[in-house]
């Protein structure tokens, strides 16, 4: 029998006793080598020595007495070979738990400040959903919650104007992201003039406008009627005194009446963040001079009214505007949430001329930004017309206005003495 028993011992100090392993190495020459083990080497074990991973391990292999019936301990050869061992432990173990990363938001391409935009991220390791807030201000206060879902993007439509600001994070079942960057865009309002209302009599009239007469069915009830008689473009203009009881009666050409007193008026309406406001009209007038006459006026409070005069001949179809960030007394009405226009035209008791106004092509417009120089605002008289600024007041037409405001008795500022000079009262702050 050729076989060997070793031990292997060890310490990790060379000054320090040498403990013997527990487990033993038997090499049986019987067994080995043999036709399983063509290896010039065969191998016996592994042994592993913890104690000392980073200093020096001493490690001896020590012959040891197979039994008592062997006598006999030899091996044709004993190679050592010590093996060094790293462990490498999953680097995913640093995470924990694992929640996902933080999103990235996209910039927000909006650059003519649209309504409608889209708000999009990139995707986030080991996200799972994301939610997306949207807020008025940068610190998120009252920020609302306008996605959520495994998407990543968001498309945002009919946006109020105004600066919006969004944020997003991600998450799964371990728990969320931090909050994202922040983005923002700008919904600005529409560039160029907005039509507010407009009336060119083809259509439905008074439609939005409010139409009255304001001294009631004294004197007649005469009130602006669509009619065919003289259009400055389609088939339709406004005649001042067209309309009502026996206004509708009147034939084309006829005179207007004494006391005629009619309204059209339109409004409230805002111009909160406009830049520029006004009221456009043609008009063709032929009356008394001075005592009778179209007004183009506005109001803050819906019952008094302040504006442009004119009276006389303007000699065909002439353009008149009332420019809104400067009406007579009122100043400048951009910025009011409130406002109202009217077109009256009057007459006193004396002398009429035949036809009296019209108007045709009337828009009432605002602009909040990129506003192109209109047709050109004209306060001008011109021709043989006179213009001057008044305040008239209204006490019909109990659909409008204020409420609590009560009616003033109408008192035509044409009916003062010569040479007429408008009162213009400072209205109620
Ligand atoms: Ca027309
Ligand atoms: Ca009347
Ligand atoms: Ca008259």
């Amino acid at each position: 029998m050729d076989a060997a028993r070793y031990a292997i011992t060890h310490t990790v100090s060379s000054s320090q006793p040498w403990s013997k392993q527990t487990q033993v190495v038997v090499v049986d020459q019987w067994v080995y080598p043999n036709n399983a083990h063509t290896s010039r080497w065969v191998y016996l074990g592994a042994y592993y020595f913890d104690t000392n991973q980073y200093g020096t391990d001493y490690v001896r292999l020590e012959s040891d007495t197979l039994d008592s019936g062997a006598g006999v301990m030899a091996a044709d050869a004993v190679r050592f070979a010590p093996v060094r061992y790293r462990i490498y432990l999953p680097l995913v173990m640093k995470r924990w738990p694992p929640i996902p990363d933080v999103p990235v938001l996209n910039s927000i391409n909006n650059p003519n400040g649209g309504s409608g935009y889209t708000v999009s991220w990139q995707a986030a390791y080991l996200a799972s959903t994301y939610t997306l807030q949207e807020a008025t201000n940068a610190n998120f206060t009252g920020a609302v919650t306008r996605y959520t879902g495994a998407g990543t993007s968001w498309a945002a439509v009919n946006k109020p104007v105004g600066t919006y600001y969004y944020r997003v994070k991600a998450s799964n079942s371990w728990g969320d992201s931090g909050w994202s960057n922040v983005q923002q865009t700008t919904v600005l309002p529409p560039a160029g003039w907005q039509t507010i209302a407009s009336q060119n009599f083809e259509g439905t009239f008074p439609g939005a406008w409010a139409v009255w007469d304001n001294n009631g069915t004294s004197y007649g009830e005469y009130t602006w009627g669509k009619r065919t008689c003289r259009p400055y473009a389609g088939s339709y203009s406004g005649w001042g005194v067209g309309g009502g009881a026996q206004g509708a009666a009147l034939n084309c050409g006829s005179h207007y009446p004494h006391n005629a007193n009619g309204w059209m008026v339109y409004g409230p309406f805002s111009l909160m963040d406009a830049a520029r406001a006004e009221l456009q009209s043609k008009l063709w007038l032929y009356t008394e001079p001075d005592n009778d006459y179209m007004l183009r006026g506005a109001s803050v409070d819906g019952v008094h009214f302040y504006g442009y005069a004119t009276s006389g001949n303007t000699q065909g179809w002439a353009d008149r505007s009332l420019d809104l960030s400067n009406v007579p007394t009122l100043g400048n009405l951009l910025g009011r949430s409130q406002v109202w226009v009217a077109l009256v035209f009057a007459s006193n008791g004396s002398t009429t001329y035949a036809e009296g106004g019209y108007v045709d092509d009337v828009v009432l417009r605002k602009c909040y930004r990129e506003c192109p120089s209109g047709s050109g605002a004209s306060t001008a008289a011109g021709r043989q017309a006179q213009e001057v600024a008044v305040m008239v007041t209204r006490n019909r037409g109990g659909t409008l206005g204020v409420p609590g405001v009560e009616p003033q008795p109408f008192v035509s500022p044409l009916s003062a003495p010569e040479p007429f000079r408008s009162p213009l009262p400072v209205p109620e702050p």
